[in-house]
């Protein structure tokens, strides 16, 4: 369980990672889109601006003054807008050609050059469209300069919709995986023992009864061996009860270690576990129980030194229900007990045996 809580800790700074990232991406998605709105605004005067200068030449040079001040006005207030709004623009980004301060230049000596034409048109007629041509390129100039920003901006606009798509991704898969853990874990904690972590009496129970179905199907034998740790209270009051729950976790291991791979070892109680034997007859089980019982004799538990343990062995009938089954089987491990403990007695199909 303390497993758990450090794992649900570390989900949680995970998670909580990606989320921050997440929100700071959220955050510069907005300025991106807010410059993305400037620059697209800005190719969209300075296309004004390029078409407005042709066409301002063109009414000056066709005498309609009222139309060509309209068309003047429009472009000084687009110019000086935008020169006022970009003017933090690092004008050097594509060297030499983003100017709109050589345009504002070139605009006012147009400007100049259309009054001198209005008072002495035939030799300053070819300088105006020279000027109102050079006007042209370099709007035009200005405008490709802009859209390659633009285009620089959508760009970065893409690897940040792709680490946005990851970091999702990477929370949910985390969530997923931990939802998936958890799930697991609970499924395994509904059937374990916490102290010894092998299966408990709830399981036992319900994989007994499928044990007797089976048996009783098939006509196939099986034992079950009973067995309770003696004088563990003394172990507890001498040791403290931390020593005894060590003592119970290095038994279930020993037990784990002695029986065979199909065999079902679970606790039932306090000191007390219970192993089932399936395919396997009395005498095979007597054997495996003495065996269990040697080795927990000899093993050596850590300040404790040695403990001995009781059991009982009894064989499956096929008349045999659980709770009979179960009385049996703790009846004999009870003569072992007042049989002198350290030993095992066996009971099958009704009779005692020794
Ligand atoms: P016997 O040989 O007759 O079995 O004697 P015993 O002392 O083992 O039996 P008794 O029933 O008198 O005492 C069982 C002891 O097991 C008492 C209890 O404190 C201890 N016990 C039960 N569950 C746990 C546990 O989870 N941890 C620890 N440390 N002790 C436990
Ligand atoms: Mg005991
Ligand atoms: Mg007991």
């Amino acid at each position: 369980m303390n497993f758990m809580k450090q794992k649900s800790r570390s989900v949680f700074y995970i998670v909580s990672l990606f989320l921050f990232l997440l929100i700071v991406q959220v955050i510069l998605y907005g300025k991106f889109f807010e410059e993305l709105k400037a620059d697209t605004e800005t190719i969209h005067d300075l296309s004004r601006i390029r078409g407005a200068i042709q066409r301002y030449t063109k009414l000056e040079i066709s005498n309609r003054p009222t139309e060509a001040h309209a068309v003047e006005a429009d472009i000084d207030n687009l110019i000086a807008v935008n020169l006022n709004k970009n003017k933090d623009v690092e004008k050097n980004e594509v060297p030499g050609l983003y100017d709109l301060n050589r345009l504002n230049t070139e605009w006012g000596e147009l400007k100049s050059l259309i009054e001198a034409y209005h008072t002495d048109p035939i030799p300053i007629l070819n300088a105006v469209t020279d000027k109102s041509e050079e006007c042209w390129e370099i709007a035009d100039a200005n405008v490709i300069q802009q859209q390659y920003i633009v285009n620089k901006t959508t760009a970065y606009y893409k690897y940040f919709t792709l680490t946005f798509g990851l970091n999702l991704l990477v929370i949910v898969l985390v969530l997923l995986l931990y939802k998936r853990y958890v799930h697991n874990n609970l499924a395994a904690s509904a059937i374990h023992d916490s102290l010894t972590g092998i299966f408990n009496k709830g399981y036992f129970e319900e994989y007994l009864e499928y044990e007797i179905a089976r048996a009783a199907r098939k006509n196939l034998p099986f034992c079950l061996v009973m067995l309770d740790i003696d004088h563990f209270k003394l172990v507890n009051d001498t040791y403290g009860h931390r020593r005894g729950d060590y003592a119970l976790k290095a038994l279930a291991e020993a037990i784990h270690t002695c029986k065979r791979n199909t065999d079902v070892l679970a606790r039932i109680g306090g000191e007390e576990f219970i192993i089932l034997l399936p395919d396997t007859k009395l005498p095979d089980a007597i054997q495996l129980a003495e065996r269990i019982r040697k080795c927990v004799e000899q093993f050596p538990f850590e300040e404790i030194g040695n403990m001995t343990i009781s059991l009982g062995v009894t064989e499956f009938k096929q008349t045999d229900h659980k709770e009979r089954l179960l009385q049996r089987v703790d009846s004999a491990m009870y003569q072992a007990k007042e049989n002198g403990r350290n030993r095992l007695e066996s009971i099958g199909g009704g009779e005692e045996n020794e």
